[in-house]
């Protein structure tokens, strides 16, 4: 599988209920390295940017308007095979049918209202990655 790094997302409605804490808790138990961490408000231009993937789709005015709503902490996270990894500690897109002990199992509501983003292939982990960090951003750890 080899080492990879994604970006997670912490969603506004997980900063509105206090779980900032929680959820990097469960990325620490996990085998991912969190190797870069920011809180940031972002604006229409740049959630629409982020979201491209899915302009015209029906949900796609809510959903910017949901990012924006309120503060997100984008983590980069190194492992191996962390793709996979964090899909797996997130949990399905759908809260609701996302089991208990996944991050949106236990802190989100439904499809949208989901807690937390995970990017889904090399490909878009790069450009995500790419969307909110500086190369020079991200960290090493001397015993990785
Ligand atoms: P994931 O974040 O699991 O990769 P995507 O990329 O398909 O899911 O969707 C991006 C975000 O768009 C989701 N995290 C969710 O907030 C929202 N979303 C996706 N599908 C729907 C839907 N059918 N209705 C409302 N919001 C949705």
């Amino acid at each position: 599988m080899g080492s990879e790094t994604t970006l997670g997302i912490i969603k506004p409605d997980a900063v509105q209920k206090g779980v900032i804490g929680e959820i990097m808790n469960r990325i620490e138990a996990s085998e991912l390295k969190i190797v870069g961490v920011k809180m940031l408000q972002l604006d229409k231009a740049r959630t629409e940017g982020f979201y491209a993937v899915h302009k015209g789709k029906g949900f796609f005015n809510e959903l910017v308007t949901f990012m924006t709503s309120g503060p997100v902490v984008v983590i980069a996270m190194e492992a191996d095979g962390a793709i996979a990894k964090w899909r797996q500690v997130m949990g399905p897109t759908d809260s609701t049918k996302a089991p208990e002990g996944t991050i949106r199992g236990d802190y989100g509501t439904d499809i949208q209202f989901n807690a937390v983003h995970g990017s889904d292939a090399v490909e878009t982990a790069n450009f995500e990655l790419g969307y909110f960090f500086e190369p020079h951003e991200l960290v090493k750890y001397e015993w990785m």
